[in-house]
């Protein structure tokens, strides 16, 4: 029920499309600091802003959304967006990073981009037990505008009752806990996004995964107060929209775009209801394995959440009517290849070797898979989308989906949008789905007229190319494989204790 309002903008949307020359004078026309070349992206440019939306929810309430229209005038408003290089990769690291400032002069993170959290938060320096991470611990006292967000009828207080504190509790003790401070939070130099006030944690205590992992902490991009898109849409400072991009098999990396875009012709799109719950959940009907529909009734990916996209979650999870169906499905599909074990014997993972090493012929030897949203949206999946490469035996794959084993929530992580622009349209309610290379994407984002890609971040390492994945930690373990155990319990857990989690105070 789309509400008059955005008709017309969808109107003009489509007149705007039409007329890119419009747009070219309009975006030299805007006065803005930075290179006025920026915003010249075809087909990925930012929307003109129609309007301006804040959703935001409480930790259980419902989502409202309050449309606080703007009349279109001669100008053409726009709001800026953040873009954002994406690092690290899915299987050396078990998830995907941006790096993000916080604090004058900018001291800067390495957060896990997680649409299934809201908080975002960072080690403190005066944390008690925090893990060593990749960058120094964020110290309040050498930032000017640092503030700590004092204790009010709204939040958990310290013992001190002097200033808000927030907890996340993960599975197997995995938890962060720590403050709320207000800083200055910047977006790197490739963004248009100037610095902004937010909200964020600042860890004192954290636990399980959380201290052992590399990166420093969370990004949390869901839908909540304490989310960092709800907190700079309630700012008017972005459209109520973002974008996210993982880098494919063996390349990781990717783009981050905070704002909205023009969607890409072709973009698969799929109704996203935030009554249904507080995740970014799509309507996936049916999935079809070499062109075969699993027979499963539509009703199996509707349990629990419903069909859940978790950014932050590594691997996807089907319940296990469809998981079974799936692995079989895709099993008689590959009857040339040979069944192994798994890279770690504590799971059953369900592997083929004789693949062979060349990841861009993998679409020969296994099925293509597709999902049917509602509307009979299909979205093709590349075997990038459903498997892992098998870190013990060469040209050996694995499946990257497993069984949901307590739930029956269908929780799609990271590596089923590898190689794919993911738009949520928090707008409009919808996810939107597009195939490419992401690592091509971040390129074509920067060709389009900006100064030759810059690192966001000194890079340590001479050779780190920005656009390829940070290099894996080195002292990988087995036993530090990432995803099922790590990540998956984390977010199990995290589905099942969202309303638990903090409040926003003010
Ligand atoms: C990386 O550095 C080494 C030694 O400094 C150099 O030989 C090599 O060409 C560099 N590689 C790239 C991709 O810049
Ligand atoms: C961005 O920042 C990095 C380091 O902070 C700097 O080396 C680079 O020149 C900057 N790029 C631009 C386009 O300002
Ligand atoms: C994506 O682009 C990168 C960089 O141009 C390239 O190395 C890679 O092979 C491409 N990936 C695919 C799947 O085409
Ligand atoms: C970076 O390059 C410089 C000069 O080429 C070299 O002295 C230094 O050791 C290199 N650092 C790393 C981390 O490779």
């Amino acid at each position: 029920m789309a509400p008059p309002a955005s008709r017309l903008a969808a109107a003009l949307l489509l007149a705007w499309l039409s007329l890119p020359e419009l747009l070219v004078s309009f975006a030299h026309a805007l006065p803005r600091p930075g290179d006025p070349h920026r915003p010249l992206i075809l087909p990925l440019s930012k929307a003109p802003r129609d309007s301006s939306s804040s959703a935001s929810s409480s930790s259980c309430s419902r989502e409202r959304d309050h449309h606080r229209r703007r009349l279109l005038g001669s100008e053409l408003p726009r709001s800026p967006s953040a873009r954002m290089r994406l690092y690290d990769d899915l299987l050396s690291n078990g998830y995907y990073t941006t790096r993000l400032a916080i604090g004058t002069p900018p001291q800067e993170f390495a957060l896990i981009v997680d649409t299934g959290s809201t908080v975002t938060y960072v080690p403190c320096s005066n944390c008690q037990r925090c893990g060593k991470h990749q960058d120094p611990r964020f110290q309040p006292q050498l930032s000017s505008t640092y503030q700590p967000v004092k204790c009010n009828a709204h939040c958990s207080c310290d013992d001190a009752r002097k200033q808000c504190t927030y907890q996340r509790r993960y599975a197997e003790m995995s938890s962060s806990t720590g403050m709320l401070g207000n800083d200055l939070v910047s977006f790197g130099n490739e963004s248009e996004l100037t610095p902004q006030r937010a909200v964020f944690g600042c860890e004192i205590v954290e636990t399980g995964d959380l201290f052992s992992q590399r990166a420093d902490g969370i990004m949390g991009l869901g839908r909540g107060y304490l989310s960092i898109v709800n907190q700079l849409v309630e700012k008017h400072v972005i459209d109520n929209s973002f974008s996210l991009c993982y880098g494919g098999m063996g390349m990781g990396g990717g783009a981050m775009i905070l704002g909205s875009i023009v969607p890409p012709t072709g973009m698969v799109f799929s109704h996203s209801d935030p009554h249904r719950s507080p995740y970014y959940n799509i309507e996936l009907k049916e999935i079809h394995v070499a062109g075969e529909p699993l027979k499963l009734t539509p009703s199996i990916f509707d349990g629990r959440h419903g069909t859940v996209l978790d950014s932050g979650t590594t691997f996807a999870y089907l319940p296990a009517k469809a998981f079974l169906a799936f692995r079989d499905a895709v099993t008689e599909n590959v009857r040339s290849l040979r069944k192994i074990p798994g890279p770690d014997p504590k799971f059953q993972d369900v592997c083929f070797a004789g693949a062979g090493w060349d990841i861009s012929r993998l679409s020969e030897v296994f099925p293509k898979v597709d999902m049917v949203f509602g509307d009979k949206q299909k979205l093709s999946l590349s075997p990038e989308n459903y498997l892992f490469k098998h870190t013990k035996v060469p040209g050996a794959y694995c499946l990257g989906i497993f069984q949901n084993e307590n739930d029956e929530t269908t929780l799609l992580g990271g590596i089923l949008v590898r190689n794919m622009l993911v738009t949520y349209d928090r707008e409009k309610n919808k996810l939107g789905f597009w195939k490419t290379n992401c690592s091509e994407l971040w390129k074509r984002l920067q060709d389009t007229g900006s100064p030759t890609p810059a690192p966001l971040v000194p890079q340590k390492h001479n050779n780190t190319s920005a656009i390829s994945p940070s290099i894996a930690p080195s002292g990988l373990t087995p036993n530090s494989f990432p995803g099922k155990k790590s990540n998956f319990c984390k977010h199990l857990y995290a589905l099942s204790c969202f309303c638990t989690l903090s409040i926003l105070p003010e």
